[in-house]
């Protein structure tokens, strides 16, 4: 086959509602606002992939850096590495984080895509691995005691060995008691993890920490503010409990930075944040000499892909911000996650749902 060349960029701006809105100690995520993205080439491929931007009001920013970046890569030959260096030094000034690294790794994700689909290749086989099931487990909210166990209760029931309930209630006595409502409700067996979102000051997350590792919890995520290396490693110090954080390293600098820290026992990388499958790469070759089992964020379509190649792959977070707009390529049974061998990361679009959410 002859090169492929990049002709074109298209990226549409959803916002996709939650069936359940993902509640933190430091704000609600109340609808899924997605930049869907589709990378077209000279060839009959066509790279898909979509960026979440949090809020909705980072939508038509990131809508429009995409819309910019098209004309910047047009004509460029669908060589991942040549392309995130492109873009890279064309950012190297401004400072390649925020929007313009979701936008770069919403591209980068897309040209992976293309390229996997070019060879009709699954993108896990295209990056030297092959199709697993993945330990997955099921990510909830800051949901409240009821629906916290009531939700738990079911993920237990439907096999998953594990569960991530978000906590940083008013008190630690609250948090305390929703955990122990949903040990109560899944049992001894399930793992139960817990995520502060970051709403804790050092001495605080210290002090509910040291109460609730008596708990039998799995890990505490962003116990403090994501950005404070020190401020988690000094929590990881006084606990015994595992600590897990990654989800806001924009790009593999700030991932080295933070195990330069020993900020954290274990990794879970954005695959957007942290700059897209070449990102990733780096970030799962990092977490390999640091010896830390490393899970992802969200993303969980191509997120399947990645973990299967990374060296310490650890738990699939299984939290589904796009399903009302992707036709369904994960199958998640007896707590795993099964991916089939669809070429490329699998991503393919509901054209008429996408419609009904179009911004
Ligand atoms: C999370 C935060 C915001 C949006 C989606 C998910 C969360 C997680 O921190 O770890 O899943
Ligand atoms: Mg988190």
């Amino acid at each position: 086959m002859s090169e492929l060349v990049i002709e074109g960029l298209r990226a549409r701006a959803v916002n996709v509602p939650l069936q359940y809105p993902v509640k933190t100690s430091v704000g609600t995520v109340a609808t899924s606002p997605l930049v869907l993205i589709d990378l077209v080439t000279n060839g009959n491929v066509t790279g898909t992939s979509y960026v979440f931007t949090y809020t909705p009001l980072a939508l038509k920013s990131v809508q429009q850096m995409l819309q910019d970046l098209a004309a910047v890569i047009k004509g460029m030959p669908l060589v991942p590495r040549l392309i995130e260096q492109a873009l890279d030094s064309r950012f190297r000034l401004i400072g390649n984080t925020g929007i313009v690294r979701i936008a770069c790794a919403g591209i980068d994700m897309a040209v992976w895509d293309a390229k996997a689909k070019s060879l009709n290749l699954p993108l896990v086989e295209l990056l030297g691995g092959k199709a697993r099931p993945l330990a997955a487990y099921d990510s909830h909210s800051m949901d409240g005691i009821e629906l916290a166990t009531s939700r738990a209760k079911t993920a237990a029931e439907s096999g998953y060995a594990a569960i991530k309930t978000k906590i940083g209630y008013p008190t630690l006595e609250e948090d305390l008691q929703v955990i122990r409502s949903i040990r109560a409700a899944i049992g001894p067996q399930v793992q139960i993890m817990v995520d502060y979102n970051q709403g804790l000051t050092v001495p605080e997350a210290i002090r509910r920490g040291r109460a609730i590792e008596q708990e039998g919890i799995g890990w505490i995520e962003e116990p403090t503010l994501q950005y404070d290396y020190a401020g988690h490693a000094t929590v990881r110090e006084a606990l015994h409990v595992p600590i897990q954080m990654g989800e806001n390293w924009f790009g593999p600098d700030e991932m080295h930075k933070a195990l330069s820290a020993q900020a954290c026992d274990l990794c879970m990388p954005d695959l957007m944040k942290i700059g897209g499958v070449s990102g990733w790469l780096k970030a799962s070759a990092l977490a390999e000499q640091y010896g830390l089992p490393m899970s992802n964020h969200i993303f969980q379509e191509f997120s399947v892909h990645l973990l299967s190649v990374s060296p310490t792959c650890h738990w699939l977070e299984k939290m589904d911000l796009a399903g009302p707009i992707l036709e369904p390529v994960l199958e998640f049974s007896d707590g795993k996650a099964h991916f089939g061998d669809e070429p490329g990361a699998g991503i393919v679009w509901r054209e008429e749902e996408i419609r009904r959410f179009l911004v």
